[in-house]
């Protein structure tokens, strides 16, 4: 039986027959658990033997259904790489990897620069208080830029304080300045929300970069030699700008930045034909805002600057509507 069952063994197609055999000889009522079983009937002078050689007949089973089972995995495995076009000299799948997004990527980068002209880069809360928002930086109860058309109102029933989606990243001008010790330099990069009416150059949500210098003896001087530098260090080549008189009510005097725009060409949704680009409003920071502040005007003075991060972000990468850039469509996205 012994050289019976090895032969089946070695021939066995499958696991499934292996198992069988298994049963067949080593189960509870098997061949061997048989032989065991018949012992004690047998003339005690070849109890030894036969106890011998069921435990022979158990291992050499044992040990060839052992060996069988991996030589038929192996053959699989060698079926599968040969049929089935399996290729083992083909490359990997690509592995898909995430990247930065241009707003983040275009942010670190300013980071690294203003940080190397000794800014500080601050954070703001983007739910924001009526008092930093608007009250602080001198901007009236009756300024249009309160109006509910621009504004997300966000208040908390019953709360007394006036909530709001910050409109700017400007309400960190004052929060700066009360909490740090002047002279100071600081970058505020975040994220602004507007109720507006969404085209390819507004979106409800969108970055700004907010930068604030307090110092003694600051000049308009100083402020124009800033925004030279941070232009140079942005578009590390060269766009066309232009500076003219900005009406903002946290500074005095106000500048408005624009950039030429490069979408005119091809009929251009971005700036609707004006060939101009708001881009970076800036000015002396005004008197009422450093007292807002808890500083003297008499002694100290500053200038700030309210980058529009999404849309130099626009002008960086040739992106025609600033829309592409909340959309998450990851179309979009990879290009980054
Ligand atoms: C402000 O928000 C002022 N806080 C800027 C400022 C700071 C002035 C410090 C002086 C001193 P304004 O509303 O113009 O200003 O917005 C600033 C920039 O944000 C604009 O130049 C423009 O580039 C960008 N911006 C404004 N509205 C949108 C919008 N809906 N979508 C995308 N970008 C916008």
């Amino acid at each position: 039986t012994l050289s019976d069952a090895l032969g089946r063994i070695s021939t066995a197609p499958d696991v499934d027959t292996l198992r069988s055999i298994e049963r067949e000889f080593v189960g509870k009522d098997g061949v061997v658990a048989s032989m065991l079983a018949a012992i004690p009937t047998l003339p005690p002078a070849d109890r030894k033997g036969a106890g011998q050689s069921a435990n022979q007949l158990k291992q050499a089973v044992l040990t060839a259904l052992a060996e069988r089972e991996v030589a038929l995995g192996n053959a699989a495995l060698d079926a599968e790489r040969k049929g089935d076009g399996f290729d083992a000299s083909l490359p990997p799948p690509r592995l898909e990897r995430g990247t930065l997004h241009p707003v983040v990527q275009v942010t670190r980068e300013l980071e690294d620069l203003f940080t190397s002209m000794g800014y500080m880069v601050l954070d703001g809360p983007e739910v924001e208080l009526d008092e930093y928002n608007f009250e602080k930086l001198n901007i009236p109860a009756d300024h249009p830029a309160r109006d509910t058309q621009d504004t997300f109102y966000c208040n908390a029933p019953g709360s007394k304080a006036t909530l709001l989606l910050r409109t700017h990243t400007s309400p960190v001008q004052v929060r700066a300045m009360e909490h740090l010790q002047p002279p100071f330099r600081a970058v505020v990069p975040g994220k602004v929300f507007r109720q507006e009416t969404t085209d390819a150059s507004h979106e409800h949500t969108f970055h700004q970069m907010e930068g604030i210098v307090i110092d003694r003896n600051v000049s308009v001087g100083h402020l124009i030699g800033a925004m030279k530098t941070l232009l140079r260090g942005i578009f590390k080549k060269d766009i066309e700008v232009r500076l003219r008189p900005g009406y903002f009510p946290f500074v005095e005097p106000g500048f408005e930045l624009d950039a030429r725009c490069p979408f005119c060409e091809k009929g251009c949704s971005v700036c609707k034909q004006s060939t101009w680009i708001e881009l970076l409003p800036c000015g002396l920071v005004h008197p009422n805002v450093l007292k807002a502040g808890g500083l003297d005007p008499e002694e100290w003075g500053g200038f700030a600057f309210g980058l529009g991060l999404s849309r130099l972000v626009m002008l960086r990468y040739g992106i025609d509507d600033v829309r592409h850039l909340l959309g998450g469509d990851l179309r979009f996205l990879e290009q980054f």
